[in-house]
């Protein structure tokens, strides 16, 4: 196998005999040739496209597809199999459709490739197709560092786009942006420069997408507005609801209504709370139970409910709680039982069949909600404390937390920031800090949790909003970034940044794997780039 697409592949280099996240072999080659087959399918629905045929089916399955083989979504051998039959079965209707106009249909090799007919030979198949994709590597590393990029980048943008279109939020603009990526991937007349900007494109279009995921969330769930949010639980029957997707959770809150089963939220859908339309509507949506996902297995283990995962990130789950997982949308483990949204009768079942919690417990609480329109809504009080000098500098602390050691360097410097500077923070990375007490700037909480990793868009627009206050560029503002990445959501968000123009963002806590010390130099030259070093020595750096 050969996949270095997160931040745990192993030896910091790449998973070649069986992923660090759990992903076999097998699991690997077919996702590689799922990909292979999306890339058939583009440069058919290209030329679809081109002949005015609707592709909708197409465009969609696309962007699930990228997403299912994000890390942690999804591990189901069975579940890869069906998906690239319908790839094939997909871009056979269009080539029907596109011959039924009177035109030949696409004659390239990827748009005609057969895939074999059962598992062990697709295994195979995708082995094969790894092994000459490696192959470019040798033709010219870096722009294989770049492809590799791309390809990492676009799934994130995916899993961004699949959110909003669930969210009924389309762009055909992105679409085609995801055929012509996926149709051309191969190409090999192009230079170092002309993959930097393709990569430099994903940023752009991850923009997009991730604006197109905040109008989803927001007409559908309000703007989020400042929550506390209890981290202790009550007497009753449980369901702990994890991932990132607002629309599964408000299926299961309506489902259970009435049930007496209280809702947890676990993980990335911590910022849920903040909704209006999910908290006020749904008492029984109770409070926030554990932490970021490389806890999950401890967490999971002690949860006296039913638990549902609806997104990233999945680990491998123990035998001693399997049995109480289950599985929605694009995720899939084998042994775990997966439910349709539209009936979730079997998560139900099964949180009435366990004991729940038996005792009260008090953890205090956090403050979420902190997203675009509740701070932007403050901002003269904030542009005022800016120019008293009661605040001194912002710092985004967000990302993605992870298992690897050397992730203590965000606790660390969060504690260690000044009392006068306000840390802004998103992603399961906060769950290094989101409990920490951190007082106020004369009102203003000094820790704002602006959201999930789903919400970089909310940071960029009130970076953009502070910077026209003071009429300066985002580059000149009194903001640090420092950010922790995982997986290819982070990718596809530094790539939006970079894409933008910012500047001396702080990245950890390793660089991807797939960055050639060529590329990684030429983003730090021209973006000044850098790797996060000590707690002090970027805290003076920052401040400097
Ligand atoms: Fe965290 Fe995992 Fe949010 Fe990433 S729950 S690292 O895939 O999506 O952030
Ligand atoms: Fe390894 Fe990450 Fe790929 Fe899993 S997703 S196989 S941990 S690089």
């Amino acid at each position: 196998m050969f996949c270095n697409q997160c931040e745990q592949t192993t030896r910091g280099d790449v998973c070649y005999q069986w992923g660090a996240c759990g992903k076999s072999p097998e699991v690997d080659a077919l996702q590689d040739l799922l990909v292979h087959c999306l890339r058939g399918l583009s440069q058919v629905a290209l030329q679809a496209k081109s002949f005015g045929i609707t592709t909708r089916d197409q465009d969609e399955f696309t962007c699930e597809m990228l997403f299912s083989t994000l890390t942690n979504v999804n591990f189901s051998a069975d579940d890869f199999v069906a998906f690239v039959n319908r790839a094939i079965a997909l871009r056979e209707s269009l080539k029907l459709q596109i011959q039924a106009l009177g035109n030949p249909a696409i004659n390239s090799a990827i748009a005609n490739f057969q895939p074999a007919g059962d598992q062990q030979q697709l295994i195979k198949q995708g082995k094969d197709l790894e092994f000459e994709f490696i192959g470019q590597s040798a033709k010219n590393v870096d722009i294989f560092s770049l492809k590799l990029t791309i390809l990492y980048g676009l799934k994130g943008v995916a899993a961004y786009a699949f959110h909003a279109l669930e969210l009924g939020e389309h762009d055909e603009d992105l679409y085609v942006f995801f055929h012509e990526v996926l149709a051309n991937l191969d190409a090999q007349d192009k230079s170092l420069q002309e993959w930097l900007d393709i990569t430099l494109q994903v940023g752009k279009m991850n923009l997009k997408a991730m604006e197109l995921l905040d109008a989803g969330n927001t007409n559908t769930f309000g703007h989020p507005t400042p929550t506390p949010v209890t981290l202790g639980v009550t007497v009753g029957k449980a369901i702990l609801v994890s991932g990132h997707d607002l629309l599964h959770l408000r299926a299961i809150l309506e489902q259970t209504a009435g049930t007496g089963i209280k809702v947890y939220t676990h993980g990335e859908l911590l910022p849920a709370h903040g909704y209006p339309q999910l908290k006020q509507t749904y008492p029984h949506l109770y409070g926030h139970y554990g932490t970021a996902w490389q806890n999950q297995t401890h967490e999971f283990e002690h949860f006296p409910g039913a638990i549902v995962m609806t997104t990233n990130c999945l680990m491998p789950p123990h035998e001693t709680y399997k049995d109480k997982v289950f599985t929605l949308g694009p995720v899939g483990y084998p042994g775990l039982q997966h439910v349709s949204i539209r009936d979730i009768t079997p998560i139900i079942q099964k949180a009435l069949a366990l004991p729940g919690f038996v005792e009260e417990s008090d953890r205090g609480t956090v403050t979420t909600g902190f997203a675009r329109n509740a701070v932007l809504g403050v901002a003269d009080t904030v542009v005022n404390a800016v120019k008293s000098g009661n605040i001194r500098h912002f710092f985004l602390v967000g990302g993605c937390d992870g298992a690897k050691p050397g992730r203590n360097y965000y606790t660390d410097l969060v504690e260690t920031i000044p009392s006068d500077c306000v840390v802004m923070t998103l992603g399961c990375g906060k769950f290094r800090f989101f409990d920490k007490q951190l007082g106020d700037i004369g009102g203003i909480p000094r820790l704002l949790d602006l959201g999930q990793c789903n919400d970089a868009y909310s940071a960029i627009q009130i970076a953009v909003a502070l910077a026209q206050a003071f009429q300066v560029n985002v580059n000149q503002l009194p903001l640090s970034l420092v950010l922790s990445w995982y997986e290819q959501k982070a990718i596809a968000v530094l790539l939006t940044l970079l894409y933008l123009g910012i500047q001396n963002i702080r990245i950890g806590p390793t660089l991807p794997a797939f960055l050639t010390p060529n590329v990684a130099k030429l983003l730090s030259e021209t973006y000044n780039l850098k790797l996060i070093t000590t707690p002090e020595q970027d805290l003076a750096a920052c401040l400097g």
